[in-house]
């Protein structure tokens, strides 16, 4: 079994939410760690210790890490949602584990028989501090899966939507919201497998898949539920705000597809490429060079409908069972 560690900014986009009960229920991949990263760290944290134990898994550590970006040069994204529909009280998911992320993330990985995978779903932060307090955990880890990058705006749009190049960046989150981090991430020599945006805005939940999530009577699945309701008006103000038709507002799978990827990889066609980081208009843009010398692995294709009923079956099926202490 894959052995993985998470990475996360839970709270804001449903969406990790969703990969969080994934990796906690699912039988292909051992969750050893989560750690939260941006703007109220803490409180992510809270969110990412309570879906645990609504998973039945209160032997995942979460820990805390940084709100603020490596050089402090941007704002963390908060919208003030994040804990709604999940948090229900103040002490909710306060028993989260006491170290900070990057000690967790460093532990876990000089404690660890095996290379685990890990999984990041959010700003590199955490990631990029932990290589640089102890450059050691480049050479423990068997592969770095990183939620991010756009390398092509007509791709992102799938022949559905018309996506401006300028505004498929911006709907890129995680390596721009702390460029200086994925810098250093880019340049530790991890082996990376870049799972690019523009790719899993190609999955997604629709209304039904949603309402199916809320079918069931589990804590978790209503939680999880709850949290896509209240998700999805906000995001459909947010890509509104950026010239982008209401149709477009859908609970997108990236970080869940993650999770499926670490425990099958024939959830997708990868091969090696050459991906460099450059800013444009006060946005980090992600650019594959054609024949240049490969620096990750990224992802060319990923079998949507199959990941789909991965996800859906799992959280829908595993889940309930974990809740009924099965799991
Ligand atoms: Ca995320």
């Amino acid at each position: 079994m894959n052995a993985i560690l998470i990475d996360t900014d839970v709270g804001t986009d449903v969406d990790d939410a969703l990969a969080l009960a994934l990796a906690a229920c699912w039988a292909a991949v051992d969750l050893r760690a989560v750690t939260t990263v941006t703007t109220n760290p803490r409180l992510r944290a809270r969110l990412a210790r309570k879906l645990m134990l609504l998973a039945g898994r209160p032997d995942v550590a979460v820990a805390a890490g940084c709100g603020p970006t490596l050089l402090r040069t941007k704002p963390g994204l908060s919208l003030g949602h994040e804990g709604q529909g999940i948090l229900e009280n103040s002490e909710d998911g306060q028993d989260f584990h006491p170290e900070h992320a990057v000690d967790l993330i460093v532990d876990t990985l000089r404690n660890s028989p095996t290379k685990p995978t890990l999984v990041c779903m959010g700003p590199l932060t955490n990631v990029a501090l932990a290589i640089i307090k102890e450059p050691f955990i480049v050479e423990r880890l068997e592969r770095v899966i990183l939620v991010g990058g756009c390398l092509s705006a007509e791709r992102m749009g799938g022949g559905e939507f018309d996506i401006p190049e300028q505004v498929a960046h911006m709907l890129e989150h995680n390596l721009n919201s702390d460029g200086e981090a994925a810098q250093v991430v880019w340049e530790a020599g991890l082996p990376l497998l870049l799972v690019p945006t523009d790719l899993t805005y190609r999955l997604w939940f629709d209304e039904a898949e949603v309402a199916l999530i809320g079918s069931g009577s589990s804590p978790l699945r209503q939680a999880l539920h709850a949290a896509c309701e209240i998700w999805l008006p906000i995001f459909r103000g947010l890509t509104g705000g950026i010239g982008l038709p209401e149709t477009f507002a859908r609970a997108y799978l990236h970080d869940p597809f993650a999770v499926a990827l670490a425990g099958n990889p024939a959830l997708a066609q990868t091969r090696p490429a050459q991906v460099m980081l450059q800013s444009l208009d006060g946005q980090l843009r992600t650019r594959e060079i054609a024949g240049g010398p490969p620096n990750m692995e990224i992802v060319t294709a990923l079998d949507a409908p199959m990941a789909k009923d991965l996800i859906l079956r799992c959280l829908t099926g595993t889940c309930d069972a974990a809740d009924e202490g099965m799991g």
